[in-house]
C-alpha cells in the first residue's frame, strides 16, 4: 500500500496531432527576431503561455496552480498568463479568446467541464495557436483540436475507490452517500463511473448522491441535508478531500464520530485530507497528483519545437489507509 513514488505513464503518440503542432508552429518558430509581431514569443526563446486555471475550490486546485507557477518561470523559459476562472466555463473562455488576441505561443488550460469547447478550440487552432489540456479532459469528437492532455485517470480513482470500500465493507448492507464534484466536470463524472461499477454486485447500496461543487462549504451543507433526511448512512464517497473534511465538520455537528459512526473514503490525497486520515476521521483516500507544472511545461517546449508529443500522459495514482498515510504523510509534497 505504502509505494512512495509517481510514475508517469506515456500512452500512444498520436501523430496526426503532431503534425498539426508542426504545422501550428511553424509560423512562429520560423519567423526573424525582433519583428514586434503579436506571437513573437517563441522568437526571443521565450515562450509565451496563457494558463486559464479553473479557480481556487479546493487544496488540490491550490497545489497544481502552484506546481505550474513554479515550474513556468522566466529561468524556466517561460512568460506565464494566468488567470482564474472562478470555476466559470465564460470565464475560461473569455480568457482563453484573451489569448489568442494577444498572440501567445501555447494556450494552456484546465476545462471546468467537458462539453462546449469546440468553438473556441477552433477560433484557437484557426490562429495557428497549440492548446494543451491540464487535468481534465474535454468532450470533444475532434481530437485535432488540442496537442495533449496531461491528468490522472479518474475513472480508475473512483475504482480504486469503490474496490476498497467492498473488501472493507461488502456483506455489511452499508447504505452510502455521494458528494459528487461540479456537475458536467470530467473527474465528477469519471469517479462516479469507477465507484458505481467497483460496488456492483455487492450490497452496498447509494441511497442519495448530489454535488458539492468540489468544495469544503458545500460539502458541509450537502452532508447536513442528507444528516437530515437519512439516518442510515454508514458512509461518504467523497469526490475530494475538501468536501469530505465538510462532511467531516457536518457529521461532528450532528453529534457523531467521523471514520466510526460514518465512515469516509475521498479522492486527492492534499495535506489537509491525509492529516485527517492520519486522525483516523477519514478511512481511505485515492491519490490524485497535482504537480502536473514539469509536465506541461515539457509538453509545451516540444509543441513550440515543432516535436512530436504523447496525446495522452496519464498520471498515476497511488491509494493511502490510515497506516499509510502515518508513513507518507511527513514527506508528503502537497
Ligand atoms: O480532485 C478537486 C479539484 O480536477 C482533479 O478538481 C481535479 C479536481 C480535484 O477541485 O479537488
Amino acid at each position: 500500500m505504502a509505494r512512495t513514488t509517481l510514475t508517469r505513464t506515456v500512452l500512444a503518440a498520436a501523430s496526426a496531432a503532431a503534425l498539426f503542432a508542426l504545422g501550428a508552429c511553424s509560423s512562429d518558430a520560423g519567423t526573424a527576431t525582433g519583428g514586434g509581431g503579436q506571437s513573437g514569443g517563441a522568437d526571443d526563446g521565450v515562450i509565451t503561455l496563457g494558463f486559464s486555471q479553473v479557480g481556487a475550490e479546493s487544496g488540490w486546485r491550490a497545489a497544481n496552480t502552484k506546481s505550474i507557477q513554479d515550474t513556468l518561470t522566466a529561468e524556466n523559459g517561460f512568460d506565464l498568463k494566468f488567470s482564474d476562472a472562478q470555476q466559470k466555463q465564460e470565464n475560461q473562455i473569455q480568457a482563453i479568446r484573451s489569448y489568442i488576441t494577444q498572440g501567445v505561443d501555447v494556450i494552456a488550460f484546465s476545462p471546468v467541464v467537458e462539453t462546449g469547447w469546440d468553438a473556441v478550440l477552433e477560433e484557437a487552432k484557426a490562429a495557428g495557436i497549440p492548446v494543451i489540456l491540464t487535468d481534465r479532459a474535454v468532450d470533444s469528437e475532434d481530437e485535432s483540436l488540442y496537442e495533449s492532455f496531461i491528468g490522472s485517470d479518474f475513472v480508475k480513482e473512483g475504482q480504486m475507490a469503490g474496490e476498497w470500500v467492498v473488501d472493507q465493507y461488502d456483506g455489511e448492507g452499508y447504505k452510502v452517500v455521494e458528494l459528487q464534484g461540479t456537475t458536467g466536470a470530467a473527474p465528477a463524472i469519471d469517479r462516479k463511473e469507477g465507484f458505481e461499477a467497483a460496488i456492483e454486485g455487492s450490497d452496498l447500496e447509494i441511497i442519495d448522491s448530489q454535488t458539492g461543487n468540489f468544495t469544503r462549504a458545500e460539502g458541509k451543507t450537502v452532508m447536513e441535508g442528507f444528516l437530515n433526511k437519512h439516518d442510515d448512512i454508514d458512509l461518504v464517497y467523497a469526490h475530494n478531500d475538501d468536501m469530505g473534511l465538510g462532511a467531516i465538520e457536518a457529521i461532528e455537528a450532528a453529534g457523531m464520530t467521523p471514520g466510526e459512526d460514518i465512515k469516509i473514503v475521498t479522492v486527492d490525497a492534499v495535506k489537509d485530507g491525509m492529516q485527517a486520515l492520519v486522525d483516523g476521521k477519514i478511512n481511505y483516500i485515492v491519490e490524485c497528483n497535482p504537480l502536473l507544472g514539469p509536465d506541461l511545461a515539457e509538453i509545451a517546449k516540444k509543441v513550440v519545437a515543432g516535436e512530436e508529443v504523447e496525446k495522452r500522459i496519464v498520471v498515476e495514482d497511488q491509494a493511502f489507509d490510515q497506516e499509510a498515510a502515518k508513513e507518507a504523510l511527513p514527506t508528503r509534497e502537497y
